[in-house]
């Protein structure tokens, strides 16, 4: 992982260490949330253990902790967002591999979570690691943040649902073989995976004050769209032990994407004016939106 985080520029190791400690944090948080696999029924909870557990870059409760520091929020209740927004991604990494949708063996370099144990079982960790993520975030903080509290609800429950992620991966299925606009593209891929990423970087704000709400905003908005384009190129440029999930999938499925699309070299370009659009609208934060600044330099250089 030390690797993948080093970036060329001088702030390198300074943000590999923060980086790897708020791994390593959100790891322990997710180990002592989900239930042991000891308890019954041993299998769901083995396998939302199997699946939450096993891997996976944090990006979104990294930009979540980012978004937190830039807005001098409550450690507790930035805790409780990224764990509840990395839960949210497993299940629905978990629902997109299985046969009825994706239909992908592999995730995270392990067999996906349907192939390791079965389809009712992947069905059932998908539904109770959503239901874990709003329990987590529902738990009592102090008094004063209950309003608070309920409004991050609301903003990772819209953001998950048919209207956000759900909505999108809908639209994602039926556009299979279909031609699609570089806007229909854009609309879909906003909620399929722009939606949690910006919910992820909402809540880590909303844990403090951001001043500038709509600057964070513009920022999570373009950085979850270049997360999907840079995605689109992994597929099409990476191999599948690297990227721990079957390359070419989307190619191979018939999916529209933005290299189907744009080609290489254009998609290539539409990223970096993604990235350079998030860096943009960090300016009324200067040095302070650092982290989050690195973090959409890390998104683009990612090799997986
Ligand atoms: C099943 C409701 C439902 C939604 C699924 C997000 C999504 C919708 C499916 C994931 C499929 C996919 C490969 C989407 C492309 C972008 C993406 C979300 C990649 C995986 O995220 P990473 O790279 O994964 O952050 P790690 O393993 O690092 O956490």
């Amino acid at each position: 992982m030390m690797n993948s985080l080093q970036l060329a520029n001088g702030g390198a190791l300074a943000f590999a260490d923060w980086a790897l400690a708020k791994q390593s944090r959100i790891q322990q948080l997710l180990d002592l949330t989900l239930p042991s696999a000891d308890l019954a029924p041993q299998t769901l909870h083995s396998a939302m253990r199997y699946s939450a557990l096993g891997g996976g870059k944090r990006v979104r409760a990294l930009l979540c902790y980012a978004a937190s520091e830039l807005c001098h929020g409550d450690e507790a209740m930035a805790d409780a967002a990224a764990c509840a927004v990395e839960l949210i991604h497993a299940y629905s990494l978990v629902h997109d591999d299985m046969p009825c949708m994706d239909d992908d063996d592999l995730r995270r370099g392990k067999p996906s979570c349907h192939k390791q144990y079965d389809d009712a079982t992947a069905l059932l960790v998908g539904d109770a690691l959503q239901s874990l993520a709003f329990d987590v975030l529902s738990r009592p903080l102090n008094a004063h943040q209950a309003t608070l509290q309920v409004n991050i609800l609301q903003v990772l429950a819209r953001a998950s649902g048919s209207l956000g992620m759900a909505g999108g991966q809908a639209i994602d299925l039926a556009a299979v073989g279909k031609p699609l606009t570089q806007a229909e593209l854009e609309s879909m891929h906003q909620l399929k995976t722009g939606a949690l990423i910006q919910a992820a970087v909402l809540l880590g704000a909303a844990s403090g004050s951001a001043l500038e709400l709509a600057a964070v905003r513009t920022f999570a908005t373009n950085i979850g769209l270049a997360f999907q384009v840079v995605d689109d190129i992994l597929d099409v440029e990476s191999d599948t032990q690297i990227l721990g999930k079957t390359a070419g999938k989307d190619a191979n499925s018939n999916k529209p994407t933005y290299v189907t699309i744009l080609g290489l070299a254009l998609a290539k370009q539409h990223a970096q004016h993604l990235h350079a659009n998030a860096i943009n609208a960090l300016s009324p934060f200067g040095n302070t939106a650092l982290r989050l600044k690195e973090l959409a330099d890390f998104i683009m250089q990612r090799s997986f």
